[in-house]
Formats: structure tokens, C-alpha cells, sequence
């Protein structure tokens, strides 16, 4: 009985989540790591932080994996990722929370015009901008998922007007629900503050572009916590230079860490962030891990499994 834990990991970060797995992880398992010598043929689990393409294939035993990661998007995109076989991605309410944080630290920064006024102070002004109270700003979020859902709520208390974005219908105390691609112009012409919670998937990939950012408010923002291949770049900047839209906060990137030359970096209305919305905390996660783990060694029904053909 064999688990391997593979991952873009350090050796420290190895050696954290090892001590984590260790203390929920049933005595009888045996944990592997990738930067150890082992024998492939005899894992049957992996436990998996955005592995190298091509590494789960090498195990001919294995019989599930669990995402250490709440977004599977690379791990899908693994073409030699073996077929048929369950894959879970990570859903932790530790990261839920600091996901929701996230979202309204950005858009209460974005509502209270904290781009602006650091602009002014760059330059010595002194000068009151209009300032209207959360009622008067309405959010649309992208994704009615885990992190979308606890979003949603977290803006409705605080006040805002919220509207949500999913592919299939959903019912939200509090939040105006939308879906499907007539749902999401919809969305979009009430959103002074649009942020993005989708998966990257083949459907999502690069929806953050010129004719998305047409229908908001002239002058909305736009807060990307989820995936950089969810933003066109360019249009992004077209969208700024022209009115379009008047700030950018941005966690995620098509190529992370984001080059030094990119042109995110010095932009005056651009927030960069080095993706830092919510990661998986060992001490947290390898808990969720190991119950999964239970359950797929007992035949149990597994948490959070990814369907593999919508992809997330
Ligand atoms: P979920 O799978 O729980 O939710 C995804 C939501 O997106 C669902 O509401 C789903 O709709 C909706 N959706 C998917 N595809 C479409 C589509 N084509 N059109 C409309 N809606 C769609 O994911 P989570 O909430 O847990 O996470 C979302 C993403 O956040 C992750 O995939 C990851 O990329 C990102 N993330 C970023 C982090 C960071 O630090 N920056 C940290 C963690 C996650 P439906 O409900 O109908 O299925
Ligand atoms: C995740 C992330 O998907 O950190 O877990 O982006």
C-alpha cells in the first residue's frame, strides 16, 4: 500500500507536507516522494501538487489521485495523464476563508478607490473623489462554486449588490444568479467590479477579453484571482488605455513568475499579486487528503471529484 507525493515542491515543502500526511495517513501506508528514489510499480495513490506531465504515467498500479491544489487545470492538461481513473481536487474551508479575504480586501480596495488615491499621493494631490457607499456598487462574480459561492456571501453581508456567473442554474440567498452565455451578459452590464473565480478550462480559457470587458460599465475592474489563461493579455491593456475598464488586480498569470520586462509589472493600473489569493496549507489540506485517501481504500464515494470531461 503505496502513496507517492509528487508536486512542483521544494525539498522543504516536501518535507512539510510529509510531516502533515504522516500525522493523518494510516499507520499501514507507506509515503513515497518523487525526489526519492521508489518503485513505481507499487503505488497506488498519488498525492499531487501540479506534478511533471508524463510522472503519473509512469505507475501502472495507480488507482486514484488527489489534487493537493484546488484548481486541476494543469494536471489535466497532463496528455499522458493516466485515463480512467478518479481524480479529487483539493476543497479546504482554510482555503475557502482566505480565498473569501482575498476577494473582499480587493474589492472594498477597489470600491474605497485605493488605486486612485495611491495615484494621487505618487503625485502630491490633494483632491476628494465621490464616494459612494457599497449599496451603490454592484460585484458580479464568475463562478458559483466553492470559492465563488463563499464569496458572494461575504459582498451580500458587507453590503454590495451581487450577481453570480456558473454554467448550469443555481440559487443563492442574496446573490442575482445567472448562467450560460446569455446569463453572462447579463451579469456583465451590472458589474462595476467584476471578479473572476472560473476554472481554466477549454470553455473559460482567454473569456477575459475585449468583448467581455465591452459589456461592463465604461470605467468597471476587474479583480483575476483564478487563472491567468482565463485574461487576454492585450485586450487588457487596450481596455485600460481606453477607458474600458479603469483597474486591474491581478493574481494569476499565463507565465508565473511573472516575467521582470512584462509590462503588469510598472503599470499604473495594474495591482500585481505573485498568486498568493489562497494556497493549500499543509496542516490544513493533508487532513482532507488522508480522508479522501480512507475513503477510496474503503470504497467509499470520494469528495470532490473532477469530471474530467468538462474539466474541473
Ligand atoms: P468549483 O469547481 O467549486 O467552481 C467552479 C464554478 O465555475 C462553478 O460554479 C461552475 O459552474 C463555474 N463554471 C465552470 N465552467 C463554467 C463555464 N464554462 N461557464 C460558467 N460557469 C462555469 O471551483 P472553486 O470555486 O473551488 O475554484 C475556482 C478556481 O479558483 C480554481 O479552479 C482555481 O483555478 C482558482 N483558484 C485560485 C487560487 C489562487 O490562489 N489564485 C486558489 C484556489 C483556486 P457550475 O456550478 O454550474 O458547475
Ligand atoms: C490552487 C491555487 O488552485 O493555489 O490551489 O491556485
Amino acid at each position: 500500500m503505496t502513496i507517492l507525493l509528487a508536486g512542483a515542491l521544494s525539498p522543504e515543502e516536501y518535507a512539510e507536507w510529509r510531516h502533515h500526511l504522516a500525522l493523518h495517513l494510516p499507520r499501514d501506508e507507506a509515503l513515497v516522494l518523487a525526489n526519492n528514489p521508489y518503485d513505481p510499480q507499487s503505488v497506488e495513490i498519488a498525492l499531487v501538487a501540479n506534478p511533471e506531465p508524463g510522472l503519473l504515467a509512469r505507475h501502472p498500479r495507480l488507482g486514484f489521485i488527489q489534487s493537493l491544489w484546488a484548481g486541476v487545470d494543469r494536471l489535466l492538461a497532463d496528455p499522458l495523464l493516466p485515463p480512467g481513473i478518479p481524480v479529487a481536487r483539493l476543497v479546504d474551508p482554510n482555503l475557502t476563508q482566505s480565498m473569501t479575504e482575498c476577494v473582499l480586501a480587493n474589492v472594498l480596495a477597489l470600491h474605497r478607490q485605493m488605486p486612485a488615491y495611491a495615484r494621487q499621493q505618487a503625485q502630491g494631490v490633494w483632491r476628494q473623489l465621490p464616494q459612494p457607499v457599497a449599496a451603490a456598487r454592484r460585484v458580479g462574480v464568475l463562478g458559483l462554486g466553492q470559492l465563488g459561492r463563499a464569496a458572494t456571501a461575504a459582498l451580500c453581508a458587507i453590503g454590495f449588490p451581487v450577481s453570480g456567473w456558473s454554467r448550469s442554474p443555481h440559487e443563492v440567498a442574496g446573490v442575482t444568479c445567472f448562467s450560460g452565455a446569455e446569463g453572462l451578459a447579463k451579469l456583465l452590464e451590472r458589474a462595476d467590479i467584476l471578479v473572476n473565480l472560473l476554472p481554466l478550462t477549454r470553455d473559460t480559457e482567454g473569456i477575459l477579453g475585449r468583448e467581455l470587458f465591452a459589456q461592463m460599465p465604461r470605467g468597471a475592474a476587474l479583480v483575476n484571482l483564478a487563472r491567468g489563461g482565463h485574461l487576454v493579455e492585450a485586450d487588457l491593456l487596450a481596455a485600460l488605455a481606453d477607458g474600458t475598464l479603469s483597474h486591474a488586480v491581478l493574481d494569476v498569470f499565463r507565465e508565473e513568475p511573472l516575467p521582470p520586462a512584462h509590462p503588469f509589472w510598472r503599470h499604473p493600473q495594474i495591482t500585481v499579486f505573485p498568486h498568493v489569493a489562497a494556497y493549500s496549507e499543509p496542516d490544513t489540506a493533508a487532513r482532507i487528503a488522508a480522508e479522501n485517501v480512507a475513503a477510496f481504500r474503503a470504497g467509499r464515494p470520494l469528495r470532490a471529484v473532477v469530471d474530467r470531461g468538462v474539466g474541473y
